[in-house]
């Protein structure tokens, strides 16, 4: 016992965990569904969706036979990462919504193989998972240290310690492409600045491709994806104590050409009203009417190059997958 306590105090702590949630985060969904649905076209953020139930879905919709992007991404991380840390000679990685780190691994282990990697600082609303993800990944590492910042990376990223050498930033999945074009390049610039000189951007873009593709990924055969989209209907039920019956409303995801993104929509089956009691809010849907929940952006090299120059970054190395589906891009500040 005294001699853990005199290790403790020589060797840093392997785990440290710092939440940065307080009461405005359940406020947020509030202020989100007044401004969302009393607008003309009703329209609620995607993050909603990611209560157990809805990362749940996601993880089956990322093993569907239609859904690419999971794999697609994890084949360029399984070809590429060694080159990637070697390239960057990062000692740490800083993951922007980890989730269950599942791709990470990938990273870790190219990290761990060159010798450089030190620390892992993973980024995400969801306590228990980075709590559970930093004990496995201590025991799997040793040595390796963690550091998770319990937060939305878009508001807390200001709580990511400074680095202890060159690191990587992980921003994978696509979960870029569900922010439209302006609020996009304001996520991208508040990211860069958690760039240095030295420091990196690892960034996961789906890429645009013929539609039928892209809507069978957002509308796959099981139906997968429509309980992941009527899951937003159930958040609101029980965090907002809403009526909705999610079984009024059809799944639709539609390819939109002109803006390069998926669109997915809820629309009502009949007309009706519902009441979202804690906002005393009236919702009245006409048949047909539809909600939108989510836009899933699609890149072109050009378009992306567009969106990281005016965040002051720019490209360093560009990787797709072997069909050519996906894209993870490695950016760094622009040098001038
Ligand atoms: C987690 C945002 C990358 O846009 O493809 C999957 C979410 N929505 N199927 C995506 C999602 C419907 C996903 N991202």
């Amino acid at each position: 016992m005294e001699h853990s306590a005199a290790q403790q105090s020589l060797a840093p702590e392997a785990i440290r965990v710092d939440s940065h949630l307080d009461g405005t985060h359940g406020r947020s969904l509030a202020d989100d569904v007044l401004d969302g649905l009393t607008r003309p076209f009703k329209e609620l953020p995607p993050k909603h969706f990611y209560d157990a139930r809805g990362a749940q879905l996601f993880d089956r919709i990322c093993e569907l036979p239609e859904y690419y992007p999971t794999r697609a991404e994890r084949a360029i991380l399984e070809l590429r990462s060694q080159e990637l840390a070697q390239l960057t000679g990062a000692v740490e990685l800083v993951e922007l919504g980890s989730g269950t780190a599942a791709k990470t691994r990938v990273l870790l282990d190219a990290m761990h193989a060159a010798g450089t990697l030190e620390r892992y600082i993973p980024v995400d609303v969801t306590e228990s998972m980075v709590r559970d993800c930093a004990e496995e990944l201590t025991s799997e590492y040793p040595g390796l240290r963690v550091h998770g910042v319990i937060g939305d990376f878009e508001r807390h990223l200001e709580h990511v310690p400074p680095a202890l050498g060159p690191r990587i930033v992980a921003f994978l999945g696509g979960t870029i492409g569900n922010f439209p074009p302006g609020s996009r390049r304001r996520v991208l610039r508040q990211i860069a600045g958690l760039l240095g000189p030295e420091d990196y951007l690892l960034m996961g873009t789906d890429l645009v491709k013929d539609p039928r593709v892209l809507e069978a990924a957002y509308d796959d055969a099981q139906g997968v994806t429509a309980e992941f989209n009527r899951n937003v209907l159930r958040v609101l039920n029980r965090e907002l104590r809403a009526d909705f019956d999610p079984e009024d409303f059809d799944h639709v995801a539609l390819f939109d050409p002109h803006n390069e993104w998926i669109e997915m929509r809820l629309r009502a089956r009949r007309e009706h009203t519902t009441v979202v009691r804690d906002l005393d809010l009236p919702v009245h849907f006409d048949a047909g009417e539809e909600l939108r929940t989510e836009i899933s952006a699609k890149f072109t090299p050009e378009r992306l190059q567009g969106d990281l120059g005016a965040a002051g970054l720019e490209l360093v190395r560009w990787l797709t997958d072997p069909d050519g589906l996906f894209a993870l891009t490695l950016s760094q500040q622009q040098v001038r």
